[in-house]
């Protein structure tokens, strides 16, 4: 069996991953061997908790270049087919288990555990554990559960994204045994920024470019490596929402766009989920995420496109996509 996480997966795919491969062991008398397949492996912050909670023996094996080969399929915590790279092609007949506001894996899986209400995969992960094992006390190891813990704290930014029903999850993660304040430890511990993601960070401020709609400030900029640590400067910085156009050479192009929980509010709607979509749809590619946070993989960019899009797409919301200052991004990532 092989268990399938996003490009880069973050803690909420790698803890529900672990979870559910424990789970099968368990359920199966430890006969099922379960492959990890991670395309490009995992976030550093999640490598870390792989190995502060040593959830390594919880997998027979894992992938992340390898020619894979599996029987049955489980689909975690992706929303579309391009966050799995080269994987995508052999997806058949799996079980999905998602949470992203915008999935379009749920459409051919077989069998769907999906909830666009839950704030992480590891909440939905905790209610499949607590059905198919009845009492859970003493039956899930500490590690796992602390592991959950992680999930969900990092997909709700440490609870700032929580309701009712995180805080219920949580509740029970902790009184089963989950170390709450050693899953904190392990996510806050202060990295230093490496010398390449400084440089990317500069980089990437210098080469953007301002654009209004209405009154939010939309910066875009072109950047090749840490497109998450740049969004997230230029958002600090004041940007409403930042796109980052990341062109890889022979290895097409990624865009990833970031907004603030507060614009969405204000919007409306799932702004960074569904303009991925769009542009996904109008650039050959293929998009999705959640409603601040979202990506686009499309084989060849052009910036006059996805310029067009970007306008209709507002357009068709009742906004005017205005040009401030063009920036360099253009030059560097035109296309
Ligand atoms: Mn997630």
């Amino acid at each position: 069996m092989c268990i399938f996480i996003h490009k880069n997966a973050d803690p909420d795919a790698v803890a529900s991953a672990y979870a559910i491969s424990y789970l099968i062991k368990y359920l199966t008398s430890g006969k099922t061997l379960i492959s990890l397949v991670a395309p490009e492996g995992l976030e550093a912050v999640s490598r870390k908790m792989v190995e502060e909670l040593n959830l390594k023996k919880y997998v027979d094996s894992e992938y992340s270049s390898d020619d894979v080969n599996c029987s049955y399929q489980v689909v975690i915590d992706t929303a579309s087919a391009s966050q799995l790279g080269r994987y995508s092609s052999i997806l058949r007949d799996y079980l999905l288990i998602d949470h992203h506001e915008v999935n379009t894996l749920v459409e051919s899986a077989r069998i769907i555990l999906y909830d666009p209400k839950r704030r992480s995969s590891s909440e939905i992960v905790f209610e499949v554990m607590k059905r198919l094992l009845g009492r859970l006390r003493g039956s899930v190891p500490s590690e796992v559960l602390t592991a959950l813990i992680c999930g969900i704290l990092y997909d709700t930014k440490y609870l700032r994204l929580a309701d009712d029903a995180t805080f219920e999850v949580m509740a029970k993660l902790i009184r089963l045994g989950g170390d709450y304040s050693f899953a904190l430890s392990i996510l806050s511990s202060k990295k230093e920024l490496d010398y390449s993601e400084r440089i990317a960070r500069i980089k990437g401020a210098m080469r953007a470019g301002l654009y209004k709609v209405g009154d939010l400030i939309v910066v875009i900029t072109c950047i090749g490596a840490y497109e998450s640590s740049v969004l997230k400067l230029l958002l600090d910085a004041g940007a409403d929402i930042a796109i980052a156009i990341a062109t890889r050479k022979n290895r097409g192009t990624r865009i990833i766009i970031r907004t603030t929980n507060e614009v969405v509010e204000r919007l409306g709607f799932p702004l960074a989920a569904e303009l991925a979509r769009r542009l996904g749809e109008s650039m050959k590619g293929s998009g999705g995420g959640h409603a601040s946070a979202a990506g686009v993989y499309v084989e060849e960019f052009k910036a006059e496109t996805f310029i067009k899009v970007l306008t209709s797409f507002f357009k068709s919301r009742g906004l005017t996509l205005k040009v401030i200052d063009e920036g360099r991004w253009l030059s560097e990532c035109g296309g």
